[in-house]
């Protein structure tokens, strides 16, 4: 019973779009996911990924992506909503881990880097 008001509340809130658990604000609700260009790989291709707080929508993740494309040296990025995880190819010639890892904590989301491998 308790269960299915509290979902009923939750509904509720989702459709009125009152929910503001993440940081993001969302409510843009865009669909369209943004990449950075489709370079090659360059040399000094890595991968880095990082375990992300706060990851709870769809927003937040556009907003992650779209502001860690503006990095120069990021080539491509993924958002992993249920695992909470945030994977980044990056050119280590021209950014680093630290960099991008700063740049998502400065959207308002608590981030750590997990792994940094060469990207194959
Ligand atoms: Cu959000």
């Amino acid at each position: 019973m308790l269960r299915t008001l509290r979902s009923i509340a939750l509904a509720l809130a989702l459709a009125l779009g009152i929910l503001t658990a993440c940081p993001c604000q969302c409510g843009s609700g865009g669909a369209a996911s943004a990449n950075p260009g489709e370079s090659e790989p360059a040399p000094k291709a890595r991968t880095a990924t990082f375990a992300v707080k706060q990851v709870s929508c769809h927003g937040c993740a556009e907003k992650i992506t779209k502001q860690l494309a503006t990095i120069a040296g990021v080539d491509q990025v993924a958002v992993d909503l249920k695992a909470a995880r945030v994977k980044v190819a990056f050119d280590a010639g021209k950014t680093d881990a630290e960099t991008i890892r700063t740049a998502i904590e400065k959207l308002g989301f608590p981030a750590r880097l997990v792994e940094e491998t060469p990207a194959h």
